[in-house]
């Protein structure tokens, strides 16, 4: 029987025998008290990788996420963002519940919000309505297939913040990614942005950990905001080391995941589901089987029983993720079952 081709996320690898040995042999302090080593050259090494003054590891992408919104906002601000993004379709209503803030989605396309749509958004100085107060991008774009959101429009989108006073924060979850497709180093990514999270437990495959990273005055009250969520850890350089052996290691070869996901989406394409080629730029592929006649949850069942997981993440949308974890000997037979399921 051949194993299982796990393509639900990049989030399900699992730490290999050396990031294991990595983890094992990091030395370790109580990073509460700012004392563990590891996650101190970790945090110097992502801010300078950044052009940032400073970083705050943290559990999880949520939370970092959620303490950026927490430290840029006040009770009854709005966020500007785009409307299938993470913060505001998966974090479990945290602008909200955690922030007060209340978030102004944009429809955009392939994930990408236009400078102009983001003017028309913003609120005049009027007491009728919530104060605009912070943009915020994702890039990669998880719903819209990995896509890689223009730096020229970024860039424009920095001016305007600049002129209505508001501040920019990047969900990197899977900012790698995008660094790695275009060439164009983390740092010129995160130049326009006072905030950026990155995750290392994406395609970097850590079992967990993400960072938050900007100035010296943001990170300070992020790191008060950690500590109210409980994300204060303790010896965790363990985890930490996870992610360094990850920025050695496991960072050019995302070329490879991006490789492997284009021929996932020739392939589907070639079955009759249709994939925004153009947008298939990273690790991510999103096929909508409507014109197949089937629903997504019908064919993930199906492809669950030939031993191929997909997940449905729409009536007729089905998202396939490649990662550490695949090889392209299962790539190949991912693309058999295919043949017998979709055809
Ligand atoms: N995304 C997960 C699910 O939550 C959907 C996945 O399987 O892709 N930002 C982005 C863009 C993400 O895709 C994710 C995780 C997060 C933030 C949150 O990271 P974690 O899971 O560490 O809280």
């Amino acid at each position: 029987m051949n194993d299982i081709i796990d393509l639900r996320s990049d989030t399900l690898t699992k730490p290999t025998p050396d990031m294991r040995r990595a983890m094992a042999e990091a030395p370790v302090g109580d990073d509460v008290f700012g004392e563990d080593p590891t996650v101190n050259t970790l945090q110097q090494r992502v801010a300078e990788m950044c052009g940032k003054e400073a970083a705050l590891f943290v559990p999880s992408g949520t939370m970092s996420n959620q303490i950026a919104i927490n430290a840029h906002t006040q009770p009854g601000d709005e966020i500007i963002c785009e409307y299938g993004c993470h913060i505001f379709n998966y974090e479990g209503g945290g602008p909200a519940l955690l922030s007060g803030a209340q978030i102004h989605p944009l429809k955009g396309n392939r994930g990408v919000i236009t400078t102009e749509q983001i003017k028309a958004a913003i609120r005049p100085q009027n007491h009728h309505f919530a104060q605009t107060r912070l943009i915020e991008i994702e890039n990669t774009h998880n719903r819209a297939g990995g896509a890689i959101f223009p730096l020229a429009e970024i860039k424009t989108i920095r001016h305007l913040a600049n002129e209505y006073h508001l501040n920019m924060h990047l969900d990197g979850a899977r900012l790698w990614n995008a660094s790695v497709a275009t060439g164009i180093s983390i740092a010129d990514w995160c130049l326009p942005f006072d905030s950026i999270s990155l995750c290392f437990s994406k395609g970097l495959g850590a079992p967990m950990g993400s960072i938050l990273v900007g100035s010296v005055d943001f990170i300070n009250r992020a790191h008060r905001y950690r500590k109210v969520y409980g994300g204060g850890m303790r010896q965790i350089g363990i985890v930490a080391a996870a992610a360094l052996y990850a920025l050695d290691h496991h960072v050019n070869r995302l070329t490879e995941d991006h490789n492997q996901a284009i021929h996932l989406a020739q392939k589907l394409v070639e079955l009759g589901a249709h994939v925004d080629i153009d947008a298939t730029e990273t690790n991510i592929v999103i096929a909508d089987v409507k014109f197949l006649n089937r629903t997504a949850d019908d064919i993930c069942a199906e492809l669950k029983n030939h031993g191929v997981l997909a997940l449905a993440i729409a009536p007729t949308r089905i998202r396939f993720v490649t990662h550490l974890d695949v090889s392209d000997e299962a790539i190949t037979r991912a693309h058999k079952v295919f043949d017998r399921v979709l055809c």
